[in-house]
């Protein structure tokens, strides 16, 4: 199966969702106001978001106009083409060859930070890379296990301490311990926290400055992953981690379990920080560089 059709897999529910009512509204309609509206309702009922529909409604009247579209399929086209720029270009990980990189994974629990840890453990070991990982998160029991079960997978190193130790002591560990051993790329779990808790954001906040202090010449990412199915709520943790560390890009998992895909355009809309890794589904190869045309194609595919 190739990579487009395994994303049309990925993408199903909003497929199904979306585009079959898609096909429902535009099919054998006039280009009124009506048209438009109906639109604009479809856009918002699947987590497009206000200002992401807004601004595609305001594009596809201005572009049928000018562009003199006919036909319902031409419509189609248009809106993919909109969407499709709307996303922006496409703004992979970075890594740097001969130098530590550090990869720090926040956001609140059960979003898929783990999971997604051990993809790309397994992703950059394959790739030739020595590869570590951080349990950063000893709050939550078996987290550390957990994160031991992906590396042993993945046949990378591993840096924890006791559950309930202190995160940024094992931060702290991690850099020593990448440093000596030569690493490429040392991956840092985190606890699953509450956005709320503002002694879990700050605990946060500590382990970036450790970072910054203990491997100050690291190329460093601050990826948020944020789960596809939580919808608008998405856009809300976005803003609130963006306020305590800088967060580089953001990881948007379980697209396959959502019919709501729309987020995707939401969030490209609508937040500074470039989309750089989607999942959907469970296993490696599902972990995928966000790649903006290749999903509006995918999308919008018969
Ligand atoms: N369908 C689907 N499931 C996913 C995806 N990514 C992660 N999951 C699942 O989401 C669940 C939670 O993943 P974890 O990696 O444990 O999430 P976490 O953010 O580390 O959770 P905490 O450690 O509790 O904060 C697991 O069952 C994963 O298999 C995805 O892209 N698609
Ligand atoms: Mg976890």
């Amino acid at each position: 199966m190739n990579f487009l059709q395994r994303m049309k897999e990925g993408l199903e529910r909003t497929r199904q969702g979306f585009m079959a009512k898609l096909t429902e509204v535009i099919t054998g309609r006039k280009f009124d106001d009506s048209l438009y509206e109906d639109l604009e309702e479809l856009l918002l009922l699947h987590d497009v978001g206000v200002e992401a529909t807004a601004y595609l409604i305001a594009e596809l009247k201005k572009q049928v106009k000018e562009r003199k579209i006919a036909t319902s399929d031409e419509l189609r086209h248009l809106l993919q083409d909109i969407a499709g720029k709307t996303l922006g270009s496409k703004q992979p990980l970075r890594y740097r060859e001969g130098t530590l990189n550090v990869y720090l994974v926040v956001g609140v629990n059960g979003v898929g930070k783990t999971t997604t840890i051990g993809k790309l453990a397994e992703r950059f070991k394959k790739g030739g890379s020595k590869v570590m990982v951080a349990a950063g998160d000893t709050f939550r029991a078996a987290a550390s296990s957990q994160l031991q079960i992906w590396a042993a997978r993945a046949g990378v190193a591993v840096v924890s301490h006791a559950d309930g130790a202190d995160p940024a002591a094992v931060v702290f560990d991690a850099l020593h311990a990448a440093r000596s051993r030569h690493i490429d790329l040392l991956i840092i779990d985190t606890a699953g926290r509450l956005h709320n808790k503002s002694n879990l954001m700050q605990e946060l906040g500590k382990i970036k400055r450790i970072i910054d202090r203990e491997a100050p010449n690291a190329l460093q990412e601050i990826l948020l992953v944020i789960d596809a199915t939580t919808g608008q709520n998405a856009l809300v943790q976005a803003q609130e981690f963006a306020q305590i560390v800088p967060v580089s890009g953001i990881v948007l998992t379980k697209l396959d379990g959502t019919a709501k895909g729309g987020i995707v355009l939401a969030i490209a809309k609508e937040q500074k920080i470039p989309i750089k890794l989607i999942g959907i589904g469970e296993k490696l190869a599902d972990l995928r560089d966000f790649d903006p045309q290749e999903f509006a194609a995918a999308l919008f595919a018969e």
